[in-house]
């Protein structure tokens, strides 16, 4: 039997009637109604009704769709009628089926959204879960989302790099490394591609890209964080922070544009329209950030403390759209972050928020070696072990600027998805390892 690709219908239209089609799909549902039986054949495209009259159907053929069980893979050959009533305005009338595998009963799970399943079960069986055309509509909307960020980053001059995820020391001080063995030696999984993004300045390539993994060991159980997490990284020379942040928010908007053009059907079988957000983003300094909280909030802050999920929530019911905080104190982020060089207690860093959560963080970086050096023997890390990124720093680097985006936290707040595990095909939390 063969069964190749080109040798099935992808798009039936109603225009096809008393035309021959063929497809090739998963039985997605048997409704048996007497004197009539209908089987919903899924394919890429979506759902077809294949309409058998039991009177004038070739026997085998009921035989063999009487044997169905739900999931199975077939293939159908059949006439396409045009028919009002069906979902699509046709249905297709068999003239063969075709078993290619059969599925095993009972399924781990329901595929056709009647009977919902827990997260875990979901989880636990993703490759079913993902026949569910509302987990399917999620993923290929990923797929547009990442599209679009690669087609807007190489036609701003941005050229797409990839590197280690095995590395021998920490990025972002704070946040908890996963060791591993490698060989002899510990090594580490890599939780930001910074460093090396950096050292690609030096390398004069100017504008860098990645998408990539990055791994937190954080043990933090929440429906935003994830112990492997996918990073849009980028990085520009000869630009200060503010320059980022414009392609950044420039970055957004067209994302969610192209998605709403390139994913339509998707959006659509979601129950979405998108509102693509408005440029310019607010800028908020980082103490009005602080002020707006203690005016909406009875959890006050003081200057120098890290913002709380709680202030977060305040500040995005206020704001009400995506928005900036620029300006932080030097002390509470990262070594690498250019102090303003008149008030140094700040930093050219910034957040990039969504009113749900934070989205991305960036800053003009440190470019002067002995700084460079200072800072991360001031945060308490040994610079012996950075031997290798500080080096870059030694034989000319440019002024640089970047920023690191949360792809999944893009996309859960895009399609105001609650829990981040929905977004990402085989999430890693701190429970869940496999599949
Ligand atoms: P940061 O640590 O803020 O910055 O990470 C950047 C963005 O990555 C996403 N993110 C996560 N998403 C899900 N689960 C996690 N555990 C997780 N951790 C981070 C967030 C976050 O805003 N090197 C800097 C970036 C830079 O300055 O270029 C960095 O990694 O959306």
């Amino acid at each position: 039997m063969e069964f190749r690709r080109t040798h099935y219908t992808t798009q039936i239209t109603p225009q096809m009637d008393t035309q021959t089609a063929r497809l090739a799909g998963w039985v997605h549902e048997i409704r048996d109604l007497g004197g009539i039986m209908f089987l919903i054949l899924r394919d890429r495209e979506g759902l077809t009704q294949v309409t058998l009259f039991k009177k004038t159907i070739d026997p085998d053929v009921l035989q063999i769709a009487k044997s169905l069980s739900r999931e199975s893979v077939i293939t159908i050959e059949g006439v396409v009628k045009k028919e009002p009533k069906a979902p699509n305005g046709y249905e297709l009338i068999p003239t063969q089926i075709d078993i290619l595998n059969p599925a095993q009963s009972p399924l781990p799970m329901d595929t056709t959204g009647k009977v919902d399943a827990e997260l875990d079960t979901r989880l636990d069986n993703r490759f079913m879960d993902v026949r569910r055309p509302k987990t399917q509509a999620v993923f290929r909307i990923r797929h547009h989302m990442l599209s679009a960020v690669r087609g807007f980053l190489e036609q701003e001059g941005f050229i797409e790099i990839t590197t280690p995820k095995v590395v021998a020391t920490a990025t972002e001080g704070g946040t908890a490394l996963f060791p591993i063995t490698y060989f002899d030696t510990e090594a580490f999984l890599n939780q930001s591609p910074q460093l090396f993004k950096q050292i690609m300045m030096s390398g004069g390539m100017d504008r860098v890209f990645e998408i990539g993994a990055i791994f937190r060991a954080e043990e933090h159980d929440t429906r935003r964080h994830l112990n492997e997490a996918t990073s849009i990284d980028v990085e520009a020379s000869f630009v200060d922070h503010e320059d980022v942040m414009q392609v950044l928010e420039r970055l957004v908007a067209h994302v969610y544009l192209t998605v709403s053009e390139d994913a339509a059907s998707s959006l659509n079988t979601l129950g979405i329209e998108l509102n693509i957000p408005e440029l310019p983003f607010k800028r908020l300094t980082y103490d009005e950030a602080i002020e707006v909280n203690n005016e909406h909030s009875k959890e006050l802050l003081e200057w120098g403390d890290d913002l709380s999920t709680n202030a977060e929530k305040v500040i995005g019911e206020v704001i009400g759209a995506h928005y900036f905080i620029k300006d932080w104190p030097t002390e509470i982020k990262p070594y690498y972050t250019q102090p303003y060089e008149d008030e140094p207690v700040i930093t050219k860093a910034f957040d990039l928020m969504h009113p749900r959560m934070e989205l991305s963080s960036g800053a003009q970086r440190i470019h002067d070696y002995d700084l460079l050096r200072k800072r991360i023997q001031d945060q308490g890390l040994n610079p012996d072990g950075f031997e290798f990124y500080l080096k870059a720093f030694r034989y000319g680097i440019p002024p640089h600027s970047g920023w690191g985006l949360g792809a999944e936290r893009l996309l859960m707040t895009m399609l105001d998805v609650d829990n981040i595990r929905d977004v990402v095909l085989f999430p890693r939390d701190r429970k869940r390892v496999s599949p």
